[in-house]
């Protein structure tokens, strides 16, 4: 899909560049970054893409989308609503789920569906409807090996690389439209979205976001190689200790398209969609750090007292570092305050040899393997006395999902220049739906034909998972070096 994607979007190919070359800087100016990377093995992926979007019209898309996410061990995380934001779609990330597969393969999918219900126009619906209905976004093949892996539990090799060259079409750039110049009119009159969803043969993936060690140099650098960025980087700001997700895009570029003439033929027009995006992430946060950021991200915003933008980005990151200050920024302090989650490592060979194995020993009867041990106050303050003698490091456990005020900054920057219109119609929709968010999940997960999982969960499984087999790992070493001791 990257080489795909660079072919059809060439500043994206340049964008990867930048981002290569500030990775390169920085791993070589501080050796402490690339030893963490090299320790949660995230080093062999740090080039790679880390998510893409897309956008779909119908329930029956959402669905075949979430089983052809399935044969590559991909499952919805989260729900977003971005209507509140005046952005007419909701949305769950496709990504692994586990700490392997996601070593394996970091790369997740955006993907929203569009809130038909909000097109308030009721012919213009009902169009919306019938050009969607007349579509088919998969091919026959892709589907007939869905339903293999489903039945036979997975694909034979040749199978599965059918399946990634049928998969892609997807997501394939189509210029002919389906629909006439007219109707794509209307439909962007409604909602840029609206027009980038039901004006299209597909879901033509609509950006692509490697990673970057350093946003604020890529930022920078953008500019220069003739790369125009979005006014400001979404999220939390620089810190020591990098929380959450920062991003930053260049804005959409206007693409040629042919629109169908209804006599025949085409006409040609314009569609602006498509992007590339940077992201920086950091640790995950706990509920109880997630609600500090969601308190100091507003505070910061209702301060500034407008939508950040390009004329007041400076003062906005000074008053986003200002509000940020609250916030922790060493690990050990997010660990000791549970503002974030962490994995559990026991400490190399040679720091365990040095470390005071008695004193460990004393803390360690077996039940210090059951799960209800590692929660209460004596397990915490044994794990505390580890990680003070060094048998035990912590190392951060990287968000893997997304953030709703950040994702409509995203979508706004690259919808066509109605930007204002957007924010004030966000304001009321706010308004409007405040208290229909439950209702929207639920509708979501009826589209999707399944539940999404719970991000938090997810996390906190991550942690303790790790907490259990680093102890059972000290534990080990301790009774064996105790065994030697006693044989002597
Ligand atoms: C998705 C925008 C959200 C992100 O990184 O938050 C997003 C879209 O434009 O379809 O990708
Ligand atoms: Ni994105």
């Amino acid at each position: 899909m990257s080489e795909m994607y660079q072919k059809e979007v060439p500043l994206y190919g340049d964008l990867i560049d930048l981002v290569g070359e500030v990775n390169a800087e920085v791993l070589s100016q501080q050796p402490d970054i690339k030893q963490q990377l090299e320790h949660t093995g995230e080093i062999d992926r740090l080039n790679m893409e880390r998510h893409g979007a897309i956008r779909l019209g119908t329930a029956a898309e959402l669905s075949m989308m979430r089983r052809l996410f399935a044969v590559m061990g991909m499952y919805p995380v989260g729900y977003y609503d971005l209507a509140p934001a005046g952005v007419p779609v909701h949305s769950t990330a496709f990504r692994a789920i586990d700490t392997q597969s996601l070593n394996n393969s970091p790369f997740r999918v955006f993907t929203s569906l569009l809130r038909l219900d909000l097109i308030d126009d009721e012919t213009l619906k009902q169009e919306a409807i019938t050009a969607l209905d007349k579509r088919t976004i998969f091919t026959d093949n892709v589907i007939s090996l869905i339903e293999r892996f489903e039945e036979e539990g997975g694909l034979a090799a040749e199978d599965a690389k059918q399946f990634v060259k049928e998969a892609l079409e997807t997501f394939r750039w189509h210029d002919n439209t389906p629909v006439s110049k007219a109707l794509y009119q209307q439909l962007l009159a409604q909602h840029g979205l609206i027009a980038d969803v039901v004006g299209f043969k597909g879901p033509h993936i609509n950006h692509l976001t490697p990673r970057t060690l350093d946003i604020d140099a890529v930022q920078a650098g953008m500019q220069a190689k003739g790369i125009p960025p979005k006014a400001i980087i979404e999220g939390p700001p620089k810190r020591e200790c990098p929380i959450l997700l920062r991003q930053t895009s260049f804005k959409a570029l206007e693409e040629a398209v042919n629109f169908k003439n209804p006599e025949g033929g085409y006409e040609t027009g314009h569609h602006t969609a498509r992007f590339g995006e940077i992201e920086q992430r950091g640790v995950a946060l706990t509920p109880k750090g997630r609600a500090l950021y969601d308190k100091l991200l507003n505070q910061a915003r209702h301060q500034l007292g407008v939508t950040p933008n390009a004329d007041n980005a400076s003062e906005y990151y000074q008053i986003l570092e200002r509000s940020f200050e609250a916030f922790p920024d060493d690990y050990q302090t997010l660990h000791d305050e549970g503002l974030a989650y962490f994995y559990y490592q026991a400490a190399d060979d040679a720091e365990i040899s040095c470390a005071d194995t008695e004193l460990a020993l004393d803390h360690f009867e077996p039940k210090s393997l059951d799960v209800d041990y590692v929660n209460d106050a004596l397990a915490k303050q044994t794990i505390t006395d580890l990680l003070q003698q060094g048998m035990i490091r912590l190392e951060p456990i990287v968000y893997e999902d997304f953030l709703p005020v950040s994702a409509a900054g995203i979508f706004q920057s690259n919808l066509h220049d109605s930007n204002e219109q957007e924010e004030q119609n966000g304001e009321q929709n706010s308004k409007q739906r405040s208290d229909k968010g439950q209702a929207n999940k639920e509708a979501f997960e009826n589209a999707l034909g399944a539940q999404v999982y719970d991000e938090l969960e997810l996390y906190q499984t991550l942690q303790t998972q790790s907490l259990k087999a680093c102890l059972a790992q000290l534990n080990s070493t301790v009774l064996d070096s105790n065994a030697l001791d006693s044989s002597a």
